[in-house]
């Protein structure tokens, strides 16, 4: 028996939807960009950078490019051997946009708490890990492998909640009030979303119990919050806070 496991018509139309709700956010940011000098477009530039490697990634994958088919084969029950092949698509193209737009996520929020290079060096850094254990684990072999390198990714993921929560956090602490409040709701919103990526992933490619149009909408919605909202929030707080005090 052959199962396939493909995006329908609701996967297709909402790649499409957030594909140009990337578009016009990343038009938004250039604009915001423009409007600040240059000594302060840091963190404009980031943000502009990160929703347009999302817009690429999704046009990619509502055209049909980035896709790719992963066979598991199950075997069941223990007198008659019945052979089930599933064809699952998986869209790699995210894997790519995520290696390169999260770390730039880390970025926006470390250089904002002022962390040392080295903590940004090791967050980052596991960052990339943890995209690309994900990779290999959406391609696994089997079953087994790919759980073991889900399970890396995981920890991977546990290193960056203990850099930028625990060491962003004492980063901050001498600076003022407003801008640790701000820091602190800001990557409470992003930790919580981030977290929700490895549950998707766990239930969609892992358990394979939601289907492919099922991921794309799950995914849709956290990349939508993740970094539009993400973005419009820290630069209208950034521009802000720029204005009352000029040494940000
Ligand atoms: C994977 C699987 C392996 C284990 C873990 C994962 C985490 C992924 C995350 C992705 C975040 C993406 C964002 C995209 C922006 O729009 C790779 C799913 C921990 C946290 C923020």
């Amino acid at each position: 028996r052959v199962y396939h496991e493909h995006a329908s018509d609701v996967g297709h139309k909402t790649l499409w939807v957030v594909c140009v709700l990337m578009g016009l956010s990343s038009l938004a940011f250039y604009a915001m960009a423009w409007r600040v000098p240059v000594q302060k477009r840091l963190f404009h530039v980031l943000t502009a950078l990160i929703t347009t490697f999302a817009f690429l990634s999704y046009y990619a994958m509502a055209t049909g490019d980035g896709v790719g088919v992963h066979t598991t084969v199950v075997k069941e029950t223990k007198l008659h051997v019945v052979t089930e092949i599933v064809n699952r698509d998986v869209y790699w193209a995210r894997y790519v946009d995520w290696s390169l737009t999260t770390p730039l996520l880390l970025l926006d929020l470390c250089l904002f708490a002022g962390l040392d290079g080295a903590s940004i060096l090791v967050a980052i850094v596991s960052d990339v890990i943890m995209i690309l254990t994900g990779l290999f684990a959406a391609f696994s072999r089997d079953s087994a492998q790919g759980w073991g390198w889900y399970t890396f990714g995981c920890i991977a993921y546990l290193n960056i909640v203990y850099q930028l929560g625990y060491k962003g956090r004492h980063a901050v602490s001498g600076k003022d009030a407003k801008t640790k409040r701000f820091f602190g709701a800001i990557s409470l919103f992003t930790l919580i979303l981030w977290t929700l990526y490895p549950i998707i992933w766990g239930v969609a490619d892992g358990a394979r119990v939601v289907g492919v149009d099922g991921e794309i909408i799950g995914y849709a919605i956290l990349d939508v919050l993740a970094k539009p909202v993400f973005g419009f929030w820290l630069l209208l707080t950034h521009d802000k806070m720029s204005r009352s005090s000029p040494s940000i």
